[in-house]
């Protein structure tokens, strides 16, 4: 078995696992984190399979340069363009999921 046929993510964009989407487009799939560390917490994940944001970096780096986009706009909706993104990478930086996905917070002010 490959890895994306074991990896949640991939269940989630293909819709085997239910989320709450967000946004959605040929690459790019977003949806509401289940346990929201902001007013506005989004994960913005790419349709292909990258264990991190270096993979993802390095294969593709005109998908991780759409993600930024899409995260902007989700923030421009909510909360006038301002917005944290953070991608965890690596099981001791907090990663659990080796999907690549982006952490969009927003909606509020942000503690520094
Ligand atoms: P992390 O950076 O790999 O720790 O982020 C994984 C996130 O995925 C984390 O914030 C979880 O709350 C979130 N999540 C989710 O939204 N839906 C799920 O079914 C599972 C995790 I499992």
């Amino acid at each position: 078995m490959s890895e994306s046929q074991d990896c949640l993510f991939c269940k989630i964009i293909a819709g085997e696992i239910p989320s709450t989407k967000v946004y959605e487009d040929e690459t790019a799939y977003a949806f509401k984190d289940i346990n929201p560390k902001a007013k506005v917490h989004v994960l913005i994940v790419p349709r292909r399979h990258y264990a991190n944001v270096a993979e993802l970096a390095k294969a593709d780096p005109a998908e991780l340069a759409h993600i930024a986009e899409v995260a902007q706009s989700i923030a421009d909706k909510e909360f006038h363009g301002a917005y944290r993104l953070v991608f965890n990478t690596g099981l001791d930086a907090g990663q659990t999921v080796f999907h690549v996905h982006a952490h969009v917070l927003t909606g509020e002010k942000l503690d520094e």
